[in-house]
């Protein structure tokens, strides 16, 4: 019966690109395994669990919590995805305060959880996890790569706050970073941090001491940082379980968000001919998305550009008619970069859009602007060379005539040499995730 099942506590960060993986995670350990699972949740953030509760009725189930207010938010603002990521902070903030409302309801839980798994921004659930006695595992949506920069980092702020750029010797491939291309919240360690900041260190911090760690991530995309990583927690309950994205059979997204004209329309188009753009959570400034829509005008390719409020010039739409369309809001990512009309996909490499772009077999062009992108963004295009680079950095506004040309350049002959390698990674990508991925999850589940 239900309630003599294993029973495992699933807690996510409310970002869709920490939110969607994990909940990835929970619909492949229901498959394979008979657990119940309870999913922490706050009253914003119910909704995002349609498709998993839909999938498994029974053995799925939500367990809400009041979104303690936060004074830096809007009132009703849960989800990052509501306000960009200058939410990450405040939101991080907000959930630590259920601290004590958790701890209640595990311990008087009828039939006792046997581990939790959180996501890393949630590190302070180690300690949580550590006083009611149960194992909590570390799920990273986040590259190994970064984790591996952000330890190095930590580890030696010494040292690293007098040089620009930053040698970061000991990792594989010794990469060198400029300053302003590592991870903001280590730079806000730099200069005068928070209290808010010093929190994030320590939760970051403390996933290092976690029972086990998951990975949304892929040997063949990241080996060498997979095993610098897996090194550095000195035991074996490392999980690399990606790219979630490509485990069959994958969660079906709700289909109230799936627009029909923009399917007939790619239905219509050409193999490989269509530019996908869309930069996640990030915001673009009016003269980036300017130049922007320049460039795809003059590239004279077809395109889909998915833009939030991002002000689009005047009469863009009406020039580019029949050619290119402008989605306001959200788009279900996946399925239009699965679609054989996309070719390529113009991003601002955020971990989740990098992996749903390789196991499309997508060329991305990378516009990394913060956070974690310039290094997935080193990764795609240095050490994969799945990638080209079209601009860089969140103040950055590209010439739109470059832009256009390397965007015509890079779908036309040009491109080849990195379609080629983009197709052989997604060919690899998807044995692995339904290969030794599979075989970790497995694992996972005998550890429960
Ligand atoms: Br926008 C958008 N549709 O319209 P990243 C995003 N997504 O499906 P970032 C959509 O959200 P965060 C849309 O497929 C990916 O799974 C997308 O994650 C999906 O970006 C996810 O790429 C976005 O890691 O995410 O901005 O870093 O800030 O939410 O963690």
């Amino acid at each position: 019966s239900e309630s003599s099942k294993l029973h495992i506590v699933v807690f996510p960060f409310p970002a869709q690109g920490h939110l969607l993986p994990l909940l990835d995670l929970t619909h492949h350990l229901c498959l394979r395994v008979g657990v119940t699972v309870s999913v922490i949740v706050t009253p914003g953030n119910l909704t995002y669990l349609s498709p998993l509760l839909s999938a498994h009725p029974t053995s799925v189930s939500s367990v809400v919590f009041p979104f303690p207010p936060h004074p830096s938010l809007p009132s009703g603002v849960e989800n990052v995805k509501d306000v960009g990521n200058s939410g990450n902070l405040p939101i991080m903030a907000s959930l630590r305060r259920l601290r004590e409302p958790i701890t209640l309801w595990f311990r008087s839980h009828p039939n006792p959880p046997v581990a939790l798994i959180s996501d890393f921004f949630l590190g302070w659930t180690h300690d949580l996890c550590d006083q009611i006695g149960v194992p909590r595992f570390a799920f990273f949506s986040i590259s190994s790569f970064l984790v591996s920069v952000l330890r190095f980092c930590f580890e030696n702020i010494d040292r690293i706050g007098s040089t620009d750029p930053v040698h970061l010797l000991d990792l594989p491939r010794s990469p060198i970073f400029k300053e302003e291309h590592l991870p903001s919240v280590f730079r806000r360690c730099l200069q005068a941090p928070s209290p808010d900041i010093l929190e994030t260190v320590k939760d970051f911090t403390a996933n290092s001491l976690s029972y086990g760690s998951v990975f949304n991530s892929s040997v063949c995309v990241e080996d060498e940082y997979l095993e610098y990583v897996k090194q550095s927690m000195g035991h074996d309950r490392f999980y690399v379980t990606g790219p979630l994205c490509s485990i069959e059979p994958g969660l079906k997204p709700d289909s109230g968000s799936v627009d029909s004209s923009l399917l007939s329309w790619l239905d219509g188009s050409p193999n490989r001919s269509v530019l996908y753009v869309c930069f996640g959570s990030q915001k673009a400034s009016a003269s980036e998305c300017h130049a922007l829509a320049l460039g795809l005008e003059r590239s004279m390719t077809r395109f889909i550009l998915v833009v939030k409020k991002d002000p689009i010039p005047d009469g863009f739409e009406d020039r580019v008619s029949g050619r290119g369309i402008v989605v306001r809001g959200w788009v279900p990512q996946l399925l239009v970069l699965r679609h054989v009309a996309v070719g390529a996909f113009l991003s601002h490499c955020g971990w989740n859009s990098v992996l749903e772009g390789i196991t499309s077999g997508a060329v991305i062009l990378g516009w990394p602007m913060e956070a974690d992108q310039f290094v997935n963004a080193r990764l795609l295009v240095e050490h994969l060379g799945a990638a080209v680079r079209v601009c860089e950095g969140a103040e950055t506004v590209p010439d739109a005539d470059e832009l256009g040309r390397v965007i015509a350049e890079t779908m036309g002959e040009r491109g080849r040499k990195v379609a080629a390698r983009a197709e052989e990674l997604r060919r690899k990508t998807d044995a692995e995730a339904n290969g030794s991925s599979i075989a970790d999850l497995q694992r996972l589940v005998e550890e429960f």
